[in-house]
């Protein structure tokens, strides 16, 4: 009785997603015939439906491109604090309970980066995985890069909870984490670990002598995977004092070896007006001071990439731009999260008033102005990554039109679960039509 009406949920469930029927006959006839000798008790029939349930289940939860992590896991973590969903999401990815994507990229989503090759446009942003703990689990949800951190070289607690904050509305998001991580040193021993498992595989021959990072060829992501990139968020501890860059340089020096590029935190926010000179010349002295130690790395360095918020002025992005160019920066990502909030926000958000910074669609179009506007100020000399409310292709779209050779998402996560990066691949795919993403990048200003 019970396996009968199994059966029928079975039947049911697969009109929804015909694909599955094969494997469930599969599944149910090759139980049939090892089984078919033994007593038909209640616990086998109880039994068979476990398994069956059990073997289904996984065929749903264990592709991204499955609709149940939408429909059903996401708005579960939802109902949790935000907190608690956040660090459950990633035990259940690193314990290998997430989704992975099974098809291949399309070649249309390809583009190169740094002299590496990047097999499609979405990068997970930093703050997700603050500590290095699953970036190859992410990885496999379908990003193209994924960022961890911050990571700060002492670690340190962050800011007293409660300090993240949905907006269910908006789909928008509020934090003030404060940086919470768990310190270079432990963070090192993962990614350094992740590193050379691959290092190893790739080349038979290398051990862990420090000279083998070297002998991988440039062209060889220290993602250890072919058209996938890591970078790594390194930031200061809060206690260090503001002037001083010997925190950032410690990141660079400690993990920089592991990552296709680092990010440094340029942005103070006691250096509110760029346009005054003191506040350019400390921005000046940062980044310079950075790109130097990244190149004391040798061939084991670093992309240097720099994040900046979306609150700035034309102004300002201007002199931000100089900066860069000034300094050989590798890549800018616009943007952070904002210190705003548009006026609507108020009307439809009990958690809007929260202090801390904004993400989300409400963030995108001070984003991407922020992006266009880089992109521009640099003369298109350096890549751009887009950042803020990036939930479907279309934003993907505008973002590439605008000058990012590539995205970065982590909010529409929250709200699109896991299947995020895949389901707008997918849109991306038809959106362009034909045409290659490398093609696009920047094409509003094909007029100049
Ligand atoms: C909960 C949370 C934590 C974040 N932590 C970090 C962080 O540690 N470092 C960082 O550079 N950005 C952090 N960000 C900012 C994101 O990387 C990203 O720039 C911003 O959220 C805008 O993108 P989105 O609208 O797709 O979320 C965080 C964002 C959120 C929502
Ligand atoms: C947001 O949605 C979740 C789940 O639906 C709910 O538990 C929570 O109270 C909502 N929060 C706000 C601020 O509306
Ligand atoms: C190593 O690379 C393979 C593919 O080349 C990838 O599947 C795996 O996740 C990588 N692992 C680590 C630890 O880098
Ligand atoms: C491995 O490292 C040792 C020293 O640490 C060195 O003597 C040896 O030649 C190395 N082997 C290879 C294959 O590189
Ligand atoms: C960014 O850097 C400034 C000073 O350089 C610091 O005050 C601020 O807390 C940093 N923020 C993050 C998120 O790293
Ligand atoms: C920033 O500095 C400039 C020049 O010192 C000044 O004209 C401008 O009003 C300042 N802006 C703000 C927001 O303080
Ligand atoms: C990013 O936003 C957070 C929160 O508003 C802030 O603490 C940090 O300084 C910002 N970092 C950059 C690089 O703008
Ligand atoms: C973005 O820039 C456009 C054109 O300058 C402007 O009209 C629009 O208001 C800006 N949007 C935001 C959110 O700043
Ligand atoms: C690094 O990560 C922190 C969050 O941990 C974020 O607030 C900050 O803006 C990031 N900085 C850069 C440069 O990406």
């Amino acid at each position: 009785m019970s396996f009968l009406s199994n059966t029928t949920k079975v039947n049911s469930l697969t009109r929804t997603f015909p694909t599955l029927k094969q494997s469930f006959n599969k599944a149910s006839s090759r139980h049939l015939s090892s089984q078919a000798f033994t007593k038909r008790t209640l616990n086998f029939a109880l039994g068979t439906t476990t398994v069956l349930g059990i073997g289904l289940f996984s065929l749903y939860a264990f592709n991204t491109r499955s609709s149940i992590h939408e429909l059903v896991f996401a708005p579960l973590l939802r109902q949790l604090d935000e907190e608690v969903a956040h660090d459950l999401s990633i035990k259940l990815l690193s314990w290998n309970l997430g989704p992975k994507d099974h098809h291949k990229d399309s070649e249309l989503l390809e583009t190169q980066l740094w002299g590496k090759r990047l097999s499609n446009p979405l990068g997970m942003a930093a703050g997700y995985d603050k500590n290095a703990q699953i970036p190859d689990k992410i990885l496999k949800l379908g990003f193209g890069a994924v960022e961890v951190g911050s990571i700060t070289p002492l670690p340190q607690s962050g800011n007293p909870s409660k300090r993240l904050f949905r907006l269910n509305n908006t789909q928008a998001i509020i934090n003030r984490m404060g940086l919470n991580n768990d310190g270079i040193e432990e963070c090192k021993k993962r990614l350094e670990a992740r590193f050379w498992k691959n290092a190893t595989e790739k080349s038979a021959n290398d051990n862990h002598s420090s000279q083998s990072i070297t002998s991988l060829a440039d062209s060889v992501p220290k993602s250890g995977i072919d058209g996938r990139l890591l970078g790594v968020n390194v930031s200061k501890n809060s206690n260090s004092p503001s002037d001083s860059d010997s925190d950032f340089l410690t990141g660079i020096k400690e993990l920089g070896p592991f990552a296709d590029y680092i990010v440094i935190n340029i942005s103070c926010p006691n250096v509110e007006n760029l346009s005054s000179g003191s506040n350019m010349k400390m921005m000046d002295k940062t980044v310079s001071a950075a790109r130097a130690e990244c190149n004391n790395l040798g061939d084991k360095k670093p992309a240097l990439v720099i994040k900046i918020g979306p609150d700035y002025s034309e102004n300002e992005l201007k002199i931000i731009s100089q900066i860069a160019l000034k300094n050989n920066v590798d890549g800018i990502i616009a943007t952070n999260t904002s210190r705003s909030r548009p006026e609507y926000i108020f009307k439809d958000e009990p958690n809007a008033k929260n202090a801390g910074g904004l993400s989300g669609p409400p963030i995108k179009n001070l984003a991407l102005n922020t992006t266009r506007l880089v992109y521009k100020y640099t003369d298109k000399k350096i890549p751009i990554i887009g950042c803020g409310g990036v939930s479907t292709a279309q934003d993907v779209l505008e973002y590439g039109r605008a000058g990012a050779s590539f995205v970065q998402l982590y909010t529409s996560m929250i709200y699109q679960g896991p299947g995020v990066a895949s389901k707008i691949k997918d849109d991306l795919t038809v959106l362009l039509d034909g045409q290659k993403w490398s093609d696009i990048i920047g094409t509003e200003y094909s007029i100049y």
